[in-house]
């Protein structure tokens, strides 16, 4: 008897992204089958079979079909924006300096601290739909603008929430060492007690975060108030993920291979010792051109020690009212390939399997095969390099998230 799908595009053109393939994986004349929202078939139509039976069937017109986007790394949640520190930026002030004088981070945990958690999801959806709106089917959302056990638990609730509002997968971490608060009066070691003894437990036990991060900086914590964090981190069974070596270099990517994290986040000032080690770690570079290009950064993290030592490269937004204002996976490409000079096949690998790996769901997303939910993004392209090409040009056609 002929075997029986849900949906099946054909007429497609894949970029599998499968890892045991070349490149991207292409498949020109292609077929993907899916039932109860998982790809049972994506591979060539000749070896379709031609009985197949589905309740319905997609001519893709030859279009191509990549699987749905992977954006690994956001601050979506947050009250207020930063334009108007944007503007002294502009009049000369650096991001460091601003952060140093009370605005920055803190001006945004104000805000945030004000908002309810009704507030958050609207101010939010706008910001998840425009990733959305470019074949998003994943996206993680960090907490660390409440700086408080309840403002991070809203923080974390209202990106769950997001998640029943749209169709995508929402992966939360927990950043609540991200800076300092005004009322820990300067003392980080204190706070470092609270985000360990306070806030993670219960963050762990309302089931809020998928994952553990830390903003490891000069302006914000040592590699030793790090490691107490990924110890508790450790210890109640979260995953853990770091932002490293962003402005200056304190070893972050090799504390984060020490403790296995997921990813080691920005990694501008990584040094070879640090590369090394994530290799052996496996730990993902989640790389981050969107806050390279905003604050005008100069540093370039160390693409070609990452291949050389064959590092899994991510691609991500980091959107933020700060650092990375961005809201587009598109441009996060066209930045990586422009500034980073990562090729067309890094690039788009960096958004769907290796943003999955950086987020722990390789298993079940982030690359267009059988067993995966069927997340796709569907582009009205003749090559994909057009994606990565283009600046400001969206043209998704269709995107599905676990089959439809
Ligand atoms: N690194 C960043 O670039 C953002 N957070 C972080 O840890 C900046 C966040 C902000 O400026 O609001
Ligand atoms: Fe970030």
């Amino acid at each position: 008897m002929a075997e029986r799908f849900d949906r099946i595009w054909h007429n497609a053109r894949l970029a599998t992204m499968r890892a045991d393939r070349p490149d991207l994986g292409e498949i020109e004349r292609g077929v993907i089958a899916a039932r109860d929202g998982r790809i049972v078939y994506a591979g060539a139509a000749s070896d379709f079979p031609a009985d197949a039976d589905s309740i319905q069937w997609i001519d893709c017109e030859g279009r191509w079909i990549t699987p749905g986007l992977v954006d690994c790394h956001t601050h979506l949640v947050y009250g207020g924006n930063r334009a108007h520190e944007f503007e002294l930026r502009l009049k000369g002030a650096s991001y460091e300096e601003i952060a140093r004088a009370g605005g920055g981070i803190v001006s945004t945990v104000a805000a945030t601290r004000q908002a309810s958690e009704a507030e958050l999801v609207a101010s939010a959806l706008p910001r998840l739909d425009a990733l959305l709106g470019e074949g998003a089917t994943t996206v993680e959302i960090k907490s660390g603008y409440g700086l408080d056990t309840e403002t991070e638990m809203r923080q974390l609730a209202a990106a769950r929430s997001l998640g029943r509002r749209r169709k995508v997968a929402i992966r939360t971490s927990f950043l609540g060492a991200h800076a300092l608060p005004a009322e820990a009066d300067g003392d980080k070691d204190r706070y470092i007690d609270l985000v360990c003894n306070e806030m993670l437990p219960a963050v762990a036990k309302a089931g809020l975060a998928d994952a553990v991060d830390a903003f490891m900086e000069g302006i914000a914590f040592s590699a030793e108030q790090t490691a107490r964090v990924f110890e508790m981190a450790r210890a109640l069974g979260l995953p853990v993920k770091l932002h490293a070596d962003q402005l200056s270099s304190l070893g972050g990517a090799a504390l984060a291979a020490k403790f296995a994290a997921l990813s080691a986040d920005h990694l501008e000032h990584t040094d070879e010792a640090g590369v090394a080690a994530m290799a052996k770690a496996g730990t993902v570079a989640v790389l981050l051109p969107g806050a390279f290009y905003f604050i005008r950064e100069t540093q370039k993290p160390p693409v070609e020690a990452f291949r050389s030592h064959g590092v899994p490269m991510a691609l991500a937004t980091d959107c933020n009212p700060g650092s990375s204002p961005l809201t587009s996976l598109l441009l996060a490409m066209n930045m990586g390939a422009t500034l980073f000079r990562m090729n067309v096949a890094e690039c788009l690998a960096g958004i769907t399997r290796e943003g999955a790996r950086a987020l722990g769901v390789l298993d079940e997303t982030g690359t267009l095969e059988p067993g995966k939910w069927c997340d796709l993004a569907i582009w009205d392209i003749e090559r994909p390099a057009e994606l990565v090409y283009r600046i400001g040009f969206n043209p998704l056609h269709r995107r599905v998230w676990r089959g439809h």
